[in-house]
């Protein structure tokens, strides 16, 4: 009898032992089960989650680059790149009135010009941003340059590295020809992504008259350029040699030679420097009147033979230090008071 009962409960352990085995992998394999799922749904709401905000990231990118840029709004494309300000549309009369004192034959008539919105260089490139695309890409300026020296004008050994004067990097650059500045707008370009090119001449006198009429931004008269241009001036005529005798504005702007870019008041745009410094090329062909000028701003083209400059320089008298004065040249050329600044297109 009691070795029947033992049987009974050997039977039963045993049957018993693999049963409770059984059940232990099955709890292990449940859980196993559930953790999986777990991680799985976890992984599904991270991945929800990232495409959610991707596309959240997606539907700002849009908006934020259709939107016209705001006049006045300052930029730079690269930290190298020159500063742009947004130049808003508008329209104005081009040229300067029979009355307007130093005025010239080839700044009539007087006509009205509708100009598209576009950027312009918040000052005149300077040697910086010069040296910048030429560190790049190497390219040759060559090595004769129009200096004064001795109170003479004559084409001298020299480049934008060797003006004839003292400039650091801040200065605008100078001995620059329209070809060297067609160049650098191009590099940019290719380097930004971005449209940069010179500005038409109708885009220049626009920005420099900022909605004004007088002969230059901040009024009629001359002696009050040395607040807002560096111009030739009792400065100059002290320390430029030869330059004693120059027919200068009667006040002193600070300097001989060029000034650090950006150093004087702004125009009502925002712009510095655009009357004196250094003069500024332009895209357009030169004609010596404005008889079938265009009638919006785009580059009035010709025979390309002479360039126009704007805006006067460091050594030049009130007559040609005006909005509406227009300087010419030969492409090829370059003078120690030559510059340039550039337009980009907007967007
Ligand atoms: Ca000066
Ligand atoms: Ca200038
Ligand atoms: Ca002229």
């Amino acid at each position: 009898m009691r070795n029947l009962l033992g049987l009974i409960i050997a039977t039963f352990c045993l049957m018993w032992i693999p049963a409770q085995a059984q059940t232990a992998k099955q709890v292990k394999a449940a859980k196993q089960v559930k953790a999986a799922k777990q991680v799985k749904a976890a992984k599904q709401v991270k991945a929800a989650k990232q495409v959610k905000a991707a596309k959240q990231v997606k539907a700002v990118k849009p908006s934020k680059t259709a939107q016209a840029p705001k006049a006045g709004k300052i930029f730079r494309d690269c930290p190298t790149c020159p500063e742009m300000v947004v130049i808003p549309s508008g329209s104005f009369d081009m040229g300067s009135p029979g009355s307007e004192a130093g005025r010239d034959d080839d700044e009539g008539p007087v006509h009205r010009v509708n100009v598209a919105a576009f950027a312009l260089g918040k000052t005149e490139v300077t040697r910086g941003q010069f040296a910048a695309f030429v560190k790049k890409t190497k390219y040759s300026t060559g090595d004769k340059c129009w200096t004064h020296q001795g109170g003479k004008v004559e084409e001298r050994t020299g480049n934008w590295l060797a003006p004839g004067y003292a400039q650091d990097d801040k200065h605008p650059v100078a001995c620059i020809n329209w070809n060297d500045a067609k160049a650098y707008a191009k590099w940019l370009s290719r380097t930004t992504g971005k449209k940069y090119r010179l500005p038409t001449e109708a885009e220049w006198e626009y920005a420099a008259r900022s909605n004004t009429s007088t002969a230059r931004y901040w009024g009629d008269k001359p002696e009050e350029a040395c607040a807002y241009a560096n111009v030739a001036d009792k400065t100059a005529q002290a320390q430029i040699p030869g330059a004693s005798s120059w027919s200068a504005h009667k006040c002193m702007d600070g300097f001989d030679y060029t000034a650090p870019a950006g150093s004087f008041k702004a125009n009502a745009f925002g712009l510095k420097d655009m009357l004196g410094n250094v003069w500024e090329w332009t895209e357009d062909s030169y004609h010596d009147s404005y008889n079938d000028a265009p009638a919006d701003s785009s580059a009035w083209q010709g025979d390309g033979a002479k360039r126009v400059l704007r805006g006067g320089s460091w050594n030049n008298d009130p007559r040609n230090v005006r909005a509406a004065v227009r300087n010419s040249y030969k492409p090829e050329l370059r003078y120690s008071f030559y510059g340039f600044r550039l337009a980009r297109k907007l967007p």
